[in-house]
């Protein structure tokens, strides 16, 4: 099972089901009732039927409910309030118990959110089979040895991110990735929905947005370092109703999903459909390259008041806590060169150029506050001081420990995402045989081996890392079937990170991770197998330019 659990033991009697079994749960589980019972209908082809707390069949019964709290281990939790309320709608009430014996399989999930946990461990505990959408052949009675679980998560926060700018990558695979993510006890996904080369939220008030800025005329062949181009557009961008549906369909899986607009570099493709935007006042065209942009929002009131707008939107269709602002690698070179730059800062009261991001990041952090959402911003936000309350995400590979030093000592929560770690989009392995990739190499062992707590950072700070998660940024990536290879199972590792408790030694996660394999291959996942990719999934991306 991935994650372990913190507890586990089986012994005596243990529960059978069988067509005609049953789900049982109390209203505040009713939710999570018809969502297993709906999958394991599928997978089994059994008739299921759903009754209240009492209910019972002869068939085997599974019984949900929200109750006493959960034992947890002498580790404890992370406490996740901290001082200005950042607390995550996650944390200890995501534990449950999970009991199979004679009298069938009871979970007691501290929350919802814990019974959905409980019901995603019985997911692993019963034949990888049952995780098909239609059963491959019929499926008599199954057995469940006696087992006692108990378990809740290590981390509040416990992610992933998908760049869907730079390739667009269609709602069905999203979908898809929730539903895989959460049956490994993810609860994040970070859509990072704008960028250079691709906007992807459409904006009511500034249509051009994804008339204009949602297309680009081509993107590199080969490794951008080669300077060759493949003269093929690429585009494409979410209606509202499918990303409302997204977030609808992530929250059923207790999955928070969190939406980024970096800003106020990164921002080329906003310039290309209103050049008023930007700098230079030269028409621009969305980014064909990879790499940053020197092509930046300029700092006018009415820019401002473009960003403030856009983020009013996003909050609309985006329920959940979180607003991701961006704020990584914005050159400052066309804000020195700007005339307007000396009256932004003497109207602001600040010192140069070198301030605007900061005071930029402030405006924003009120927009956002004043909807009683969280900021969060990457780990640059912090350099010439985050606005009170913002989430600092920690991505810069040296500077991580660091960076959650200083921001948890200036009282900010902390999200580690640290490249040498967390970065998918990097190669499993350095060999020809892996598909192009923006470099190497992060392996399934290097993935596992994150250590959320930076080391040094003082206990007393510790409970300022909310957690982790991994990005998948998408310049080397075209498909969704090669975004699932490159998470897949990195990802497993990731989840194991941020949920398990205590030791964590490699040769056990990894003896678990090949019995998990089969888990995927049911779920359709196209996982890159431990030990390499197989040709057909090599020769599939091999960009065609690549050397
Ligand atoms: C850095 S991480 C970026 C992304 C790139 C990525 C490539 C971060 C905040 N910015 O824009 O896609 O590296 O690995």
């Amino acid at each position: 099972m991935i994650p372990r659990p913190r507890s586990w033991s089986e012994g005596g009697p243990g529960a059978t089901l069988a067509d005609g079994m049953m789900v049982a749960a109390d209203d505040a589980s009713s939710a999570v009732a018809g969502l297993l019972a709906g999958e394991l209908g599928a997978g089994t082809g059994w008739r299921i039927s759903r009754a209240g707390p009492g209910g019972t069949s002869p068939h085997g019964t599974v019984r949900l409910r929200v109750g006493a709290a959960v034992t947890v281990g002498a580790e404890g939790l992370a406490p996740m309030a901290s001082a200005l309320g950042n607390s995550l709608p996650n944390g200890p009430h995501e534990g449950y118990t999970l009991r199979s014996g004679a009298d069938g399989i009871e979970i007691t999930g501290a929350s919802a959110a814990g019974v959905f946990y409980g019901t995603r461990t019985l997911r692993q505990l019963l034949p990888p089979d049952l995780l098909r959408v239609a059963p491959s052949q019929p499926v008599g009675a199954v057995e469940l040895p006696g087992t006692e679980i108990s378990d809740a998560p290590r981390f509040g926060w416990r992610g992933l991110g998908l760049d869907v700018s730079r390739h667009f990558l269609p709602k069905d695979f999203i979908l898809k990735l929730v539903d895989v993510a959460s049956l490994h006890k993810i609860n994040v996904l970070h859509l990072h929905l704008t960028d250079d080369q691709g906007w992807r939220f459409p904006v009511d008030r500034y249509p051009r947005l994804t008339e204009v800025g949602a297309w680009r005329r081509e993107s590199p062949l080969g490794h951008y370092h080669e300077g060759r181009t493949d003269g093929t557009p690429h585009g494409g961008y979410y209606t509202k109703g499918d990303l409302a549906e997204i977030c609808a369909y992530a929250a059923r899986r207790f999955v928070t999903v969190v939406p980024e607009v970096d800003m106020p570099g990164h921002m080329q493709a906003a310039v290309a459909a209103y050049p008023e935007l930007g700098n230079t006042g030269e028409p621009l065209e969305v980014f064909t390259n990879w790499g940053v942009s020197e092509h930046v929002l300029n700092m006018d009131a009415s820019t401002v008041r473009f960003c403030a707008e856009v983020l009013e939107e996003v909050m609309d269709v985006f329920p959940g806590r979180y607003v991701h602002i961006g704020g990584d690698e914005c050159p400052t070179t066309e804000w020195e060169a700007n005339p307007a730059s000396k009256a932004w800062c003497e109207e602001r009261g600040l010192t140069g150029p070198h301030q605007l991001q900061s005071w930029f990041t402030g405006q924003m952090s009120l927009v956002v506050r004043g909807r009683g959402r969280v900021l969060l911003g990457w780990d640059e936000v912090l350099d010439a001081g985050a606005p009170p309350g913002a989430v600092i995400v920690a991505w810069r590979a040296e500077e991580a420990a660091r960076v959650a030093l200083e921001a948890a000592r200036s009282g900010h929560d902390v999200v580690m995402a640290p490249e040498p770690w967390c970065y998918f989009d990097w190669a499993y392995a350095d060999d020809a045989r892996e598909p192009l990739a923006i470099r190497a190499a992060i392996t399934v062992q290097r993935a596992f081996e994150l250590e959320p707590v930076p080391p040094g950072l003082p206990e007393e700070l510790a409970t300022r890392v909310l957690g982790a998660q991994a990005q998948l940024w998408t310049e080397y990536v075209l498909t969704g079937p090669h975004a699932e290879y490159m998470y897949w199972p990195r990802a497993c590792a990731l989840a194991e990170a941020t949920w398990t408790v205590g030791e964590r030694p490699w040769d056990e996660f990894e003896r678990r991770l090949r019995a998990h394999m089969p888990r995927l291959a049911a779920l359709g996942v196209n996982y890159r197998p431990i030990d390499g990719p197989t040709p057909g999934q090599a020769r599939t991306w091999r960009n065609p330019g690549a050397a």
